[in-house]
């Protein structure tokens, strides 16, 4: 029987760079380097595993729908996008960081509702509903440390590591939700139609990644 073929979806930056070594560790070298190809399908040394680069908020619908059997995403975005039909077996502990709330540290509390500037806005609306707070959510996809300097909004919902950005913006962290780190994800239907190459798969990262990390 021929060996199923595995498509492994991951971005380019930093989950790319950070999930090579694992996959080097268990034998998979890409053969085209993402950052300098154009290519968006990449062939690796073996034929039967093939990486697609991707933008990162994408890889857990590839993998939701199939178009991908694995993938690399941070929590993060597993957490904006729900988790709808992805298994999340294996926590890499890479590209780590925390998602926060942010803002002035003396920022006035409005009258109505606070308005939080975010590119997350389904955990961001998670996050306060919990809380039992109702807030104004504008939806934003980049620069979200902006958006208390010009009276956008009260506070965002970022992504932080080193602090370096928020300070250099005279923010500050308020709030922890959570510690992030990405994860290896997989298909529902593939985790049970291609079961060995997945399950093993899965269990060579995982000793990888405890010799390594
Ligand atoms: O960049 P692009 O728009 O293509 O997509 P992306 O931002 O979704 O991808 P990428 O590669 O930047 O991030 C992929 C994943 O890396 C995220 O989903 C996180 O899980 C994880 N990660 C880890 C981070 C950071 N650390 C991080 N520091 N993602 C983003 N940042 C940004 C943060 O948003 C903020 O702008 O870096 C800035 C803060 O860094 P410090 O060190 O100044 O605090
Ligand atoms: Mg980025």
């Amino acid at each position: 029987m021929m060996a199923d073929t595995l498509t492994i979806a991951l971005s380019k930056g930093r989950i790319y760079k950070e999930t090579l070594p694992f996959l080097a560790e268990v034998g998979i070298v890409p053969v085209d380097d993402p950052e300098t190809s154009r290519k968006l399908i990449l062939d690796t040394n073996r034929d039967d595993v093939k990486l697609v680069v991707i933008r990162a908020a994408d890889v857990p619908t590839y993998v939701q729908y199939g178009a991908a059997d694995l993938g690399v995403a941070g929590k993060d975005v597993l957490m904006e996008h729900g988790g709808e039909g992805v298994y999340e077996p294996l926590d890499l502990r890479i590209a780590r960081c925390k998602l926060m709330v942010a803002g002035f540290e003396d920022h006035v509390v409005p009258q109505g509702r606070l308005r939080v500037a975010t590119k997350f806005v389904n955990l961001t609306r998670g996050f306060y509903a919990k809380k039992g707070e109702q807030v104004e959510i504008i939806k934003l996809y980049g620069s979200m440390e902006l958006a208390p300097i010009v009276g956008l909004a009260d506070v965002i919902v970022d992504l932080v590591d080193t602090g370096n950005t928020l300070k250099a913006n005279g923010l500050k962290p308020l709030e922890h939700i959570a510690d992030i780190s990405s994860r290896m994800i997989v298909n529902k239907a593939s985790m049970k139609m291609k079961h060995g190459a997945v399950n093993q798969l899965i269990e060579e990262l995982r000793g990888a990644v405890e010799r390594l990390s």
